[in-house]
């Protein structure tokens, strides 16, 4: 049987229970995710040379990492043509990509040191998201960045946000869609504060400073991301899930940003997603796979990674959430780490839209839950596979089975040369 003709005996299974896998696969095309630069070169970027600082950590040498903006958008080039879907960029203020000789300080950047991506983007009609770096810089005073003691550090990162909320207004006016500009700062202490108060009233502020640049809220959508802790700051974290939540839902326009590596092992963001959604009109998550810790591993069609799908899907949020990913692993094929997470939460979306949502709300409605368990049981089952299979040959990329050795070629004739 071909993979056309298994997908039409899928669908025709699906038609009983009520879903029109056509149609599915219609909208998930067009669903952007958004996808992060960083996965190419562990998280570095051009702007400096020294090595990644600041809270976060990738582990591993897999040879052939990108080293420069060419190599960089070459290989995410070579990742793209493997995964189905709509992207979206999501670009780190780090990988400014300066004329040979040209350098300013993260506080200067303007929408020029990014015309190279919005170039790339435009050509491959997509739209660009973006973040400030607040890590990996010698103005890092004592681990601390928007929330330092220190008037001028402060003031230095308070720029450089102001500075990334005008690139952001160039990347939707650009692009014609809309920027998602998320502030993440490694901010914290490694041992036990004497003071936690302190640092997130000018936490507070500076966000709020930085928010004051003029911007249109259509354009561009500032969230603030949370964490329980970073590598080497395990005491204290100034930007923790409560002070996010409550900077976002203070300020009008600011977003919550949940990264699902960013809290407690047996805290789940599936179930966050729902709760915030009754209150925020859009959201914005990180997507990754917290190994233990916040350990940023590919993301795999796994059952947490299915539950947040499922929630957005059956919120009705697929309008109201932007999803990005994150993660970092230096210890295998980058290009295969960038591709199999992007695929992972593609499936995860197809397989959420692939069930019987309404029906199921019903039972648990009615109060039928042993039916309920059931339903739910039986859904895990569905032809899915065969859905997936003809959606990747709808959108021109190899089937799973192909995967191994399309990386593998890339990587003798590619990444192996860089020496
Ligand atoms: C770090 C945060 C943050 C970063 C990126 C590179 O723990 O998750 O989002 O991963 O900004
Ligand atoms: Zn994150």
């Amino acid at each position: 049987m071909t993979t056309k003709e298994r997908y039409l005996a899928a669908k025709e299974y699906y038609a009983t229970v009520g879903i029109d896998t056509d149609a599915v696969i219609a909208k998930l095309k067009e669903i952007p995710v958004s996808l992060h630069c960083w996965q190419g070169d562990d998280v570095i970027g051009f702007d400096h040379d020294g090595p990644l600082t600041g809270g976060i950590q990738t582990t591993g040498n897999y040879p052939g990492k990108a080293r420069t903006p060419e190599e960089l958008l070459q290989d995410m080039d070579k990742a793209m043509s493997l995964m189905p879907g709509k992207k979206k960029l999501n670009v780190h203020a780090c990988y400014a990509i300066f004329e040979d000789g040209e350098f300013v300080d993260r506080d200067k950047l303007e929408p020029k040191h990014f015309a190279k991506w919005v170039e790339f983007a435009k050509e491959r009609n997509m739209g660009i998201d973006f973040n400030p770096t607040f890590f990996s810089h010698d103005k890092v005073k004592d681990g601390l960045t928007l929330s330092s003691p220190d008037e001028e550090t402060r003031k230095f990162w308070i720029e450089h946000g102001k500075a990334c909320i005008r690139i952001s207004e160039y990347f939707a006016k650009e692009t014609g869609v809309p920027c998602v500009m998320n502030i993440w700062t490694g901010d914290g202490f490694k041992d036990v504060p004497a003071d936690r108060m302190g640092p997130r009233v000018r936490y507070k502020e500076s966000i709020e400073a930085i928010l004051a640049e003029p911007f249109d809220k259509n354009l561009v959508k500032p969230c603030v991301e949370s964490k329980v802790f970073g590598i080497g700051v395990e005491a204290y974290t100034t930007g923790s899930a409560e002070f996010s939540l409550t900077f976002a839902a203070t300020h009008d326009g600011c977003l919550p940003l949940m990264d699902n590596g960013h809290y407690h092992p047996t805290e789940v963001v599936s179930d966050k997603i729902p709760a915030l959604l009754a209150f925020f009109p859009e959201i914005a998550l990180h997507i990754t796979r917290p190994i233990r810790w916040d350990s940023d591993h590919v993301v795999l069609f796994d059952d947490e990674t299915k539950e947040m799908a499922k929630e957005i899907v059956r919120c009705d949020g697929l309008e109201r959430v932007y999803m990005a990913l994150d993660y970092f692993d230096a210890s295998i094929n980058r290009i295969s780490a960038w591709a199999t997470g992007f695929r992972s939460w593609q499936k995860a979306l197809l397989a959420a839209m692939c069930t019987p949502n309404a029906e199921l709300k019903k039972l648990q409605d009615e109060n039928r839950m042993t039916e309920l368990m059931l339903r739910q049981e039986e859904a895990k089952m569905y032809p899915l596979g065969d859905v997936w299979a003809y959606y990747c040959e709808e959108c021109g990329v190899p089937a799973d089975r192909d995967m191994f050795a399309a990386v593998d070629a890339y990587e003798k004739e590619v990444l192996l040369n860089r020496k």
